[in-house]
Order: structure tokens, then sequence, then C-alpha cells
């Protein structure tokens, strides 16, 4: 097979485009299904269709770049939504690295891969909601049930779409195997002064909503003893949860009480009502289990004490993943020739939308380094010679993989 040579302007070009959607600062703002994601997803459907892909969009806004005649092959991609507060690479990096592999290889004839930007990623509906239904572990009816933090449907949300989206969801059989690049999002190659990261497994996940409701009611004459505070509720949960964990935990396992919304969130008036999430992330799924029952525990025994009600909704959760040892040895030997003795073998902590297509087919990462290990945040950034370095390790192991 002709090696796949890309064009590094062409793709950084590209990712500037990219960023112009919903850009803020040095990040973007670009939730999935906002004007900004749906414009930046109609973009890259022209990009690829100049590419000589066909670009198709699925019932849920996931976009497909499919090469010529209906051959298997190799599909590559990530997602182009972000966080409420994103960085400009993480996801569409994989998204436009794919896009130029794929339209590189058509230029030189070599093999057909296939590039895809999934919806939803960032979870805004929950976590990875669309590549967890292209590859069935969410059915679209349990999905259009899901709501954001705002109250909007996913149904109503993807509404939005439905005149770009065609009926029926693009067939994984149509693939041999998934390989998405993407930012570290964490400070190990960084530090390392390294440029290429191998992945080796991907960390699980899973999240759940939360509500303490207790009574609303005067600052100034609620006398302490009399009242049912539902965010002093909150602390106290949040700092039991912290001494139990101690026993299950290791220094790799990570939890986040990231969303609080606490009503009426006024300074005179005791909060009578707090919504949070929580997440909770592992590499080993058993452990995630027992630290699901703990937090439940936990959160009924809080309640029962501060004379609150507690209610949960919204779990979901995805396992822990381990890369394809085919596709991940292809990769280690493209790092191998050009980023000699400046790679390394790692985990991601990071979900990714990879997790979701091993359920289809052989998966496997490609990580280049983030300045600072800064990600979800309007600073992210990669130095340009990785991005092009990382492309090129794409490109290598997309040609040695189709052989
Ligand atoms: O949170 C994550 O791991 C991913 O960036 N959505
Ligand atoms: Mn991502
Ligand atoms: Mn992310």
């Amino acid at each position: 097979m002709p090696p796949i040579a890309i064009n590094p302007e062409r793709l950084i070009q590209d990712l500037h485009e990219l960023r112009r959607f919903g850009t803020s600062g040095n990040g973007v703002i670009r939730p999935a299904y906002s004007d900004a994601d749906i414009a930046a997803r109609e973009w890259l459907a022209a990009r690829m269709a100049q590419a000589g892909l066909t670009a198709v969009f699925d019932p849920v806004g996931n976009l497909f770049g499919l090469p010529p005649g209906d051959g298997k092959c190799l599909l590559s991609g990530s997602h182009s939504d972000s966080q409420p507060e994103g960085g400009w690479l993480d996801g569409a990096y994989g998204v436009i690295a794919a896009l130029e592999v794929a339209r590189a290889s058509l230029e030189a004839g070599g093999p057909p891969v296939a590039a895809v930007s999934f919806q939803d990623e960032e979870g805004r509906f929950g976590p990875l909601t669309g590549s967890r239904i292209w590859s069935g572990a969410l059915s679209l009816a349990e999905a259009d049930s899901l709501s954001d933090l705002s109250g909007l449907s996913f149904a109503e949300a993807r509404r939005s779409m439905a005149a770009l989206s065609q009926p029926d969801f693009v067939s994984a059989d149509r693939f041999t195997g998934f390989i998405e690049a993407h930012i570290e999002q964490g400070p190990v190659l960084d530090s390392h002064n390294e440029a290429i990261g191998v992945v080796e497994s991907i960390v699980g996940i899973r999240s759940e909503l939360f509500r303490f409701s207790g009574q609303q009611n005067h600052a100034g004459t609620t006398p302490m003893a009399l009242r049912r505070d539902a965010f002093q509720g909150l602390i106290r949960f949040a700092d039991t949860l912290n001494a139990r964990f101690a026993d299950v935990v290791t220094p790799a396992t990570v939890w986040t009480i990231g969303h609080v919304s606490v009503h009426p969130n006024a300074e005179s008036i005791v909060p009578g009502r707090v919504d949070f999430t929580v997440q909770w992330r592992d590499g080993d799924d058993a452990r995630l289990d027992r630290m699901a029952d703990i937090i439940h525990a936990t959160a009924e025994e809080v309640a029962q004490e501060t004379d609150l009600e507690v209610e949960r909704s919204n779990y979901s959760g995805i396992g822990a993943t381990t890369m394809d040892e085919r596709l991940r040895a292809g990769i280690a030997s493209a790092a191998r020739d050009l980023a000699p003795e400046k790679w390394r073998q790692m985990p991601s902590g990071a979900l990714h939308d990879a997790a979701n297509v091993s359920r289809l087919m052989p998966v496997a990462m490609i990580f280049v380094p983030s300045i600072g290990g800064v990600s979800h945040d309007f600073a992210e950034d990669t130095a340009e010679a990785h991005l092009v370095l990382g492309a090129e390790v794409l490109a290598a192991s997309a040609s040695a993989l189709a052989g």
C-alpha cells in the first residue's frame, strides 16, 4: 500500500476553520445541537464532500464521511461537540486528523478510510450519547427521554438536525476497526517531553444526578437548629463520601461533584433544594460498583440525619475498555518509527467514543500532548508539530493496518 502522506498545512488550516464555530477566547463553546455545533457539522460535511467522501448524518447527528465504493474500510474520528467551556482541540483534533488521512489516502490511491464526528460525546444529555446510540449501548427511545440540565429533551434537541439526518444508522459492518486520535488531556506526555501516547485502556465511568430537598426559609429568623438546609446536606455528603472512599479507591480513582445548582440561590434564603451530579471513574468496573453502593448509602444516611429528602436520576455508565492488540501494535510500530524515544504506552483517564465503538469492532487510540496537561478549559492547547506528528502516526497506522 502506498504510504499516506498527509498535508500538514491543510490539517492545521482545517483545525483553525473548525475552531471558528463557537469560538470563545482560545477555546470554544459548541455544545451538542447548539447553533455553533450544527453549523460546524454542516461545514465538516461540506469539507468531507470536497475531499471525495460521502457525508452522511445519522438520526442523532453523528456525521460520517464514507469513501467511494462499498468495501470494508478503517473508520477514524472523534467528536466535534464541546464542553460548555471547551478547548479547541478536544475531539476536534481526532475528527480533522481523520478527515485529513481519509482525504490524503484518496488522493494517493491508498486504502479507503472513513471519518466520523460523533454527537454529544461531551454528555450534554449523558456521557458519549451519540456513539452510545450508534453502538447499540443506548436505544433511541431511551435516549429521547434523556434531558439536559435545563430540561431540554434529547428528542427535542435532535429535531434541530432532522432536515440533515437520514432515517437509518450507518452500518458498522462497513468498518474493519476504529482508530481515534485525541489530545491526552492530562500531564503525562507534556511533563515527560514526549510526543505520542499509544493508549492501552480507557477507564470506566459512572454518573448520576442527585437532589436534596429541605425547607426554604428566612436566613435571619430561622434558628440553625430548626433548619433543613439542603446545601449543608451536600457539604456533609461530600465530606462523608471522601472519608468512606479511603479504603476503596486507588491513586488512579477519581470522583467529581462538578455540577451544583442551589435553589433559590439567594443570599438571604436558606437553600431548600440542591441538585448536583456525582461522576466517578476507575479502570476496574468492580470498584465502580462498590463506589456506587457507598454513594447511594451515604446519600440516604445524610438525608436521614439532616431531615432532607433525597432523589436520584439519570444514572449512566460505560465500562472500562481495553484497546485491540493488533491495532495498538500497529500504532506502536508507527510511533517507534516516527517518534523514536518520544512515545509511550499509557491508559486514558478521559472517556472517548472508542469505548463505545469497541462494542462493535476492534478499536485503538493515539494521544498527542496537552500543554500543561490542561483540558476542558479555554486554555487547552497542543504544539502544532505534535498535531502534525499525531496525524502522521494515524496515517502510517492506517496504511499498515489496511494491508
Ligand atoms: O469527560 C471526558 O472524559 C470526555 O472528555 N468527555
Ligand atoms: Mn474528547
Ligand atoms: Mn472532553
